[in-house]
Order: C-alpha cells, then structure tokens, then sequence
C-alpha cells in the first residue's frame, strides 16, 4: 500500500474489469477516495458507491483538471480499446490507447503522482513468440493494432520509470473471464459469451475453433494480481510494466466440456471468423515466474471452481436452474 491514503482514479471504469476492480478498491481504500471515470456516463453501482466523472483521456487538459480537483495520487488506467474493435478500426484503438497512456504518463511526471498501473496484454505476442510456456521475455512481434500499443504502452512505462523515476506497473493480462460486465470487444470474448448462451439458450456459435488454446484468468485473481502488484515494494521489482501472469490455459473445446458437467445438453459449433487468426498469433499458456518470484503471484481459481462459479452466478441472475 502507498504511504500517504491513495487518492485513486479509475479510467475506464465501466469497463470489464473496471467495473468490478473499482468496486475492490473502493471496499479497500475507502468509497470516497475512488474516483471512476470513463467516456461514457457512469451508472449503476459504480456511480451509487463513490465518486465517479466523466473522463476522456485522450484530452490532456480534462484528466489534469480531474487529477487537480480530486487531489489524486493513485491511477489504474484501465480505458483502452481492445483487439477486435482495434482491428476494425485501428486509427481510434492508436489515439485511447496511446495517446491515453502517453497523457497519463506525463500526468504522473508534472503531478508527481505515486503508483500509476496501465495493464499489458498477452497481445503484445505474436507469431514469432513461442507459444507454450511463453517466456517473460521474448519476442513482441505483434500482429494486431492493439497488440502495437501494448507494447508501445510497456516500452513507455519502462522508459517513464528510468527517465524520470516514475513508479508504473502493469501486468500482461490473460483473456479476464467475469460474470458482471460483458467484456468490450476482445479475441478473448468468447470463453465469457460461452457461459451465458450455455445458461440463457442451451446453445453457442462459437468465433473460434474448438481446438483453440488460450491462457485466461478469472475476475477474482485478476483483482488480486492487480492490487498485489500495485501494493508490492517498488524497490523489489526487476520488470515494472510488463509482468506475464498465468492462470489458466484450456481449449474451446474443453471449456465447453467443463460447462457440459453442469448443462449436460449445451450444444457448441464452430464458426472462427477474423478472430481466429489473432487468437493463433497468441500462447497458449504463460510462463510467469518472475511475478511468482518479485511479488509473489499466486493464482487461486482453476477451471472447474471458475466453471461452477460462473455458473452458478449467471443462473441466479437469470433465474435459471441448472
Ligand atoms: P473494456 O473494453 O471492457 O473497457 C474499456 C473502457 O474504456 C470502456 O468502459 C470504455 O468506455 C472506456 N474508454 C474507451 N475509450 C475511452 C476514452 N477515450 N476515455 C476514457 N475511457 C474510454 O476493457 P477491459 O477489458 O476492462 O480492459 C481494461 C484494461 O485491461 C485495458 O487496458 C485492456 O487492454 C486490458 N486487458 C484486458 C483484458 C481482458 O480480457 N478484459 C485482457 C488483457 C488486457
Ligand atoms: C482481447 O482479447 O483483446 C483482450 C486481451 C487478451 O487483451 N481480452
């Protein structure tokens, strides 16, 4: 935890993970010391629990006068825009995500600002990285805009911290799987979307193919990682932006195996569209050791206990029986 009481900011925060790490935060650090922020209108039970703003943060002048009116010193930069609707529209996924990150960055350095975490991605693999076990450090070739300014992204927080001593973090997410907010137009949407057409219709066309490996991580350790790395001993990290963090590693097929022990009659085709060749350009499973070994990763939730539990959760929602 930061010395003085964080003061945080949340971009992005109606978001996939923005919407439940907010949430976390909050409980942790106090309701009015998180501020969610985010293009869009914050509702629900983002804006009943704490304070919320609108926040573009393409616009350097609008975060610096949010940054000065709330008096923050904490940023998760959570606003992006991810790789499926960065591949239809590129030009918009380079300004979030790059000028985004770029005006966070400077933010840090003028307002001298404590603990800055911008998420990574498995996208900032491609091709020409080993798949299996894939390495802390390796190739980044990636092959999709996105994946581009994630590594833009991790090479720039690396630069911010040595340059000028700022304290950014950022770890290499897996595909989040959650059961509160759909997720905002990713390659890794389907292992969610599975899980509520298995509940709500019994059926799933799926984008990729069943043989499709991908590493991917449930919210809950996704939380955890993200606190625990943003709380760890600055001075005890060797990497700073660019953390592999493994969890989970299963096919299409076999998730749809998981979920049939509970929905015995789920029914799955498959119809891989141009998702598929951005899921092949990515591992299949992550080596993350040095998370384990700086700050002591740990992941808690394996395929069957994520299965049941989204399961379970999604069917009370939709008042259904299993
Ligand atoms: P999401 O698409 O669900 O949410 C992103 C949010 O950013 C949305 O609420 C959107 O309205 C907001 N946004 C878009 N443009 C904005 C702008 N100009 N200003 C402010 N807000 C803007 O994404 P997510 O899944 O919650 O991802 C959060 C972070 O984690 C991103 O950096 C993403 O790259 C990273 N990540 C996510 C996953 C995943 O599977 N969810 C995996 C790897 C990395
Ligand atoms: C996506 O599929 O774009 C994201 C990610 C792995 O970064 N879920």
């Amino acid at each position: 935890m930061t010395k003085t009481t964080p003061k945080v900011l949340v971009t992005g925060a109606m978001g996939q993970i923005g919407s439940e790490l907010t949430l976390a935060l909050r409980e942790r650090y106090g309701h009015d010391n998180v501020l969610a922020t985010d293009v869009r209108t914050i509702e629900g039970p983002l804006a009943e629990t704490g304070p919320c703003a609108k926040l573009d943060v393409t616009d350097p002048v609008m975060l610096k006068g949010i940054l000065e009116r709330y008096g923050i010193n904490t940023v998760y930069h959570l606003a992006a825009i991810l790789s499926a609707t960065g591949e239809k529209n590129p030009g918009l996924c380079w300004r979030v995500n790059m000028d985004g990150t770029l005006n966070v960055l400077n933010m840090a350095v003028e307002m001298k600002l404590g603990t800055v975490m911008i998420p990574s991605s498995i996208a900032v693999f491609g091709p020409e990285t080993p798949r299996v076990n894939t390495p802390q450090e390796t190739v980044l070739k990636p092959r999709t805009m996105y994946g581009v300014t994630k590594v833009c992204g991790e090479l720039l927080g690396d630069y911010y911290v040595r340059r000028f001593g700022a304290d950014v973090r950022g770890l290499r997410y897996p595909g989040i799987i959650s059961s509160e907010t759909p997720p905002g137009g990713g390659t890794t949407d389907f292992a969610v979307d599975i899980f509520y057409k298995a509940v709500q219709n019994g059926e799933y066309t799926c984008f990729v193919k069943e043989d499709t490996s991908l590493p991917m991580m449930y919210m809950p350790d996704c939380i955890k990682a993200t606190i625990e790395l943003a709380e760890a001993d600055f001075s005890k990290l060797s990497h700073h932006g660019d953390f592999n963090v493994g969890a989970l590693s299963f096919t299409a097929g076999e998730l749809a195996a998981e979920i049939r022990k509970h929905i015995p009659g789920f029914r799955v085709s498959y119809e891989p569209d141009f998702r598929q060749a951005i899921a092949d350009s990515w591992p299949s499973s992550i080596d993350d050791r040095a998370a384990r070994e700086e700050w002591g990763w740990q992941p808690a939730w394996d395929l069957p206990s994520m299965t049941a539990d989204m399961l379970e959760r999604l069917s009370a929602r939709f008042g259904k029986r299993l």
